[in-house]
C-alpha cells in the first residue's frame, strides 16, 4: 500500500512525546481570563529565575510596536481589559490585529507588555492574586516541567490567544522579514552518528543555515511536515511558508539516529538531538526526535518533529 501522510505519521510509532504539553494547555485554556493572565505571569517569573529569554529584535517587534503605544496610552483598567479580551479571545480590534501575527511578533509584544507591567507602565498581575485551585495546580504542573517543555506551554498560550483567524475572511498573515541565510562558508558542519544520508544532512544544515529556498528543495512535491503537538502542513509551497514565517534562527543539535528500508523503496530515519530556539539561545536545549520518510528519489516525503517526553527518550531508537 503506498504511502499517504496519514499513515507515514505511524513511522516509529513507540516515539513517546511530551503529551503533558497539550495535556496542560488543555486544562490551562479552561480557566478564566484573569486566572490565565496571573498563572503566566507567576510562572514567568518564575522560570526568569533560571532561564532568561532573550530580548526580541526590531524586526519581531515593528509589527506590533503601534498596537503597544495604544495600550500604553490606557488606563489601567482598560488596559486589564485589553488583556483578558486577549485571553478570552473575543472578536476586538486588537485581538484581530493580534490574530494574524506571526508566533514570534506574538511573544515579542507579550515579551514588551511583561516589561511594562515591571516598569509600571503597563497594569500588573494585582498584588496578592489568588490563583483559583485548578490554576495553582496547573502553576504546580508547569513548575514540574523540564525547561524545554515549560517554554511550549507558554508558547501554546500565547500563540492561543487573540480571535481566531480562520474567522476573518481573506486574512493576510503578519510575519517578520526572512533573514539572509548564513553564507555556505561560515556553516558548520552537521554529523549524526549513525546517519550519513545527505538529505537529512542537508535538513539540517540549510535550515541551521535559515536556507529555506535549499531547504524546500529537500522536499516532495506532496510532502508534508509535522511540527510539535500540531497537524502536518502538507505541500511544498506551504511547508516553504512555515520555514520563512516561523523557523529562523533555530538551532538544530542533531546527535544519533537509525536509517532502515520501508515500504515501495522508501527509507525511514529516526534522528535524535536537541533544539535551541532563539528566544531562549543555549539555555534551554529542547529534547527532539524527528521521523523522516523519504521517498524513492530520497525526497522527505514527511518529517514529524517531536517535543520528547523526557532526554531518556533520546536513546530510543528502535526499529518499529
Ligand atoms: O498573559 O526541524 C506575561 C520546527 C503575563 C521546524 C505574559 C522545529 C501575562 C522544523 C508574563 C506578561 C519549527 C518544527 C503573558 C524543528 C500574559 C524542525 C508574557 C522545532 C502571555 C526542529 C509571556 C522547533 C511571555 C521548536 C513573554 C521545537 C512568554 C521550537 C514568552 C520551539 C515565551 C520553540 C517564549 C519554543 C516562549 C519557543 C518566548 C517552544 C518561546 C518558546
Amino acid at each position: 500500500m503506498p504511502y499517504t501522510i496519514d499513515t507515514a505519521r505511524n513511522i516509529f510509532s513507540n516515539t513517546l512525546a511530551a503529551d503533558v504539553v497539550p495535556a496542560t494547555t488543555a486544562r490551562f485554556v479552561q480557566l478564566s481570563a484573569e486566572d490565565q493572565l496571573a498563572l503566566i505571569w507567576f510562572a514567568y517569573l518564575e522560570m526568569g529565575k533560571t532561564i532568561t529569554v532573550a530580548a526580541p529584535g526590531a524586526a519581531n517587534l515593528q509589527f506590533a510596536e503601534s498596537t503597544l503605544a495604544q495600550i500604553k496610552g490606557m488606563s489601567f483598567v482598560e488596559q486589564s481589559q485589553t488583556m483578558c479580551d486577549l485571553a478570552n479571545r473575543i472578536d476586538t480590534p486588537i485581538n484581530r490585529l493580534y490574530a494574524v501575527w506571526s508566533p514570534n511578533i506574538k511573544l515579542g509584544f507579550w515579551y514588551r507588555l511583561g516589561e511594562w507591567m515591571e516598569e509600571g507602565f503597563v497594569a500588573p498581575i494585582p498584588s496578592g492574586y489568588q490563583l483559583s485551585a485548578n490554576a495553582s495546580a496547573i502553576l504546580a504542573t508547569i513548575s514540574s516541567l523540564e525547561g524545554g517543555q515549560q517554554i511550549t506551554v507558554l508558547r501554546n498560550a500565547v500563540v492561543d490567544m487573540g480571535y481566531d483567524p480562520k474567522k476573518i475572511e481573506g486574512y493576510q498573515r503578519v510575519s517578520e522579514p526572512v533573514v539572509v541565510p548564513t553564507q555556505i562558508s561560515e556553516r558548520q558542519k552537521v554529523s549524526i552518528e549513525g546517519v550519513d544520508n545527505p538529505t537529512i544532512i542537508q535538513y539540517m544544515s540549510n535550515l541551521n543555515a535559515n536556507d529555506f529556498d535549499a531547504l524546500i528543495q529537500l522536499f516532495a512535491e506532496d510532502g508534508a511536515i509535522q511540527p510539535p503537538f500540531q497537524r502536518p502542513i502538507v505541500g511544498k509551497e506551504s511547508v516553504l511558508r512555515f520555514f520563512r514565517e516561523e523557523c529562523q534562527n533555530l538551532k538544530l543539535v542533531p546527535e544519533r539516529g537509525v536509517i532502515e528500508p520501508a515500504n515501495d523503496d522508501f527509507v525511514q530515519i529516526k534522528v535524535t538531538g536537541t533544539c535551541q530556539t532563539p528566544w531562549f539561545g543555549a539555555n534551554v536545549g529542547m529534547n527532539i526526535s524527528w521521523r523522516f520518510l523519504l521517498n524513492p528519489d530520497g525526497k522527505i516525503f514527511f518529517v514529524a518533529v517531536d517535543l520528547l517526553a523526557s532526554a531518556k527518550e533520546l536513546l530510543n531508537l528502535v526499529r518499529k
